[in-house]
């Protein structure tokens, strides 16, 4: 199929790529005594840190990202216990976002360690996407010692849930004719944007696996769930028109984060909001560009949102100066007094580094879900907000 020839949805072939394990693997790989035991990276465990990730060998104890860390300690006593090194994570991310874009144009960044490809109009591998997926996968391993799983289909909600099937380095194909046979199995729990909160309240309604969502009438699903009882209509039939989109332009940089457990320790809170923070600079760095203001974004564990801002007369040089106004604005909410479910932060005011063009490409560094942003209350698609709620 040639490029810019209309394409049926169920002729697309769109790939989602997912690393395992992420952080708990680059740790793995970096430190070779790791390897092969039950291992958390994230917060404090002694405090009331969070785990961020943990290897394989610790989900067998039931351990869980976004668990307290101190119940992870719990569940495994022989964990071993590290604190994220976001630099090595970010440097991985540089290098399977280059390795995504050798296949397509199409890539749409989800996070520091995910991504879904529009891999129609790619004639590598004969155009078997089964194959492309295969290819990333070995180049992702040759390239970084990390293995990643995939999802292949023809609509990114395929794709995604696909790639969460066979953990770790599986892969999973949903072909057309598949597609309702695969939905219909599905837990409810398993469904992409499904959050807990939802499950359960499905659940209640009878609703456990894709063939009970796909018996209920769009009339039913949107009193129940409203805007979104469409979303679940759709996805209970295996449809997702939604198209892969590699990049915005857009006015301000931003990133952030929704957490599946409410957080309230102020230094967790700073640790997302630094990792967030980072991710905005080098993101603006790899554009060659500079800001004017920084604005973090908090959600309260009911919903309500503020945001807080700092503009600077000179633009922001780098993590340092943004650091220093991380704490002040936080301070500035109700944090930690209530508990936050979302994080965000975004630069705006940009301009151009030093008169350097800026240079029209992907994010560097999508991380945590950095993308351009007309504001901080319309950041979209981000890290964890993208996985737990509908997209
Ligand atoms: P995930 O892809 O959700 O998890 P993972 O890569 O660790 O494991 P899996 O094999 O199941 O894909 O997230 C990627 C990274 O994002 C993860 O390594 C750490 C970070 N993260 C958090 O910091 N907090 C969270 O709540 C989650 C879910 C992830
Ligand atoms: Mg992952």
């Amino acid at each position: 199929m040639s490029k810019g020839e209309p394409t049926s949805p169920r002729q697309r072939k769109i790939i989602h790529v997912d690393m395992d394990a992420f952080f708990a693997a680059v740790e793995q790989r970096d430190f070779p005594e790791y390897r092969g035991k039950p291992l958390v990276v994230g917060g404090d465990e002694g405090g009331r840190g969070v785990v961020a990730t943990c290897s394989y060998e610790a989900r067998r104890f039931g351990i869980r990202s976004a668990m307290p860390a101190a119940h992870a300690r719990r569940l495994c006593p022989d964990a071993i216990f590290v604190r994220p090194r976001f630099a090595a994570y970010r440097e991985v991310s540089r290098q399977i976002h280059a390795i995504f874009r050798q296949y397509s144009d199409l890539v749409e960044p989800l996070s520091l360690d995910e991504a879904y490809l529009d891999v129609t109009a790619c004639s590598r591998h004969q155009g078997s996407a089964t194959r492309i997926a295969q290819a990333i996968r070995r180049d992702i391993l040759t390239t970084t010692g990390l293995t990643a799983s995939a999802g292949v289909s023809f609509n990114k909600f395929l794709a995604k849930s696909g790639s969460d099937i066979n953990k770790p380095d599986g892969q999973t194909v949903v072909l057309p004719d598949q597609a309702e046979a695969f939905v219909a199995r599905l837990p409810i729990g398993d469904f992409y944007g499904i959050g807990k909160a939802t499950e359960q309240k499905m659940n209640a309604l009878g609703i456990h696996c894709g063939a009970d969502l796909r018996a209920c009438s769009r009339a039913d699903l949107q009193a129940a769930f409203g805007k979104s009882g469409d979303w679940y209509y759709q996805i209970a039939r295996g449809m997702d028109p939604r198209p892969v989109v590699p990049y915005r332009e857009r006015k301000s940089l931003g990133s952030e984060t929704t957490f599946a457990r409410d957080l309230t320790e102020i230094d967790d809170m700073l640790m997302h909001l630094e990792a967030l923070a980072e991710g905005v600079i080098q993101a603006l760095q790899s554009k060659g560009m500079q800001a004017h203001t920084v604005t973090i974004k908090v959600k309260y564990a009911d919903f309500e949102q503020v945001t807080r801002s700092h503009s600077f007369e000179q633009p922001i040089q780098g993590m340092t100066d943004l650091k220093a106004w991380l704490r002040p604005l936080l301070g500035r909410t109700e944090a930690p007094r209530r508990p936050v479910r979302l994080l965000g932060v975004s630069c705006s005011g940009l301009v151009e580094r030093d008169g350097q063009p800026s240079q029209r490409q992907m994010p560097l560094f999508p991380d945590l879900g950095v993308n351009q942003t007309k504001g901080v209350t319309s950041v979209a698609d981000s890290l964890r907000s993208v996985r737990r709620r509908r997209p």
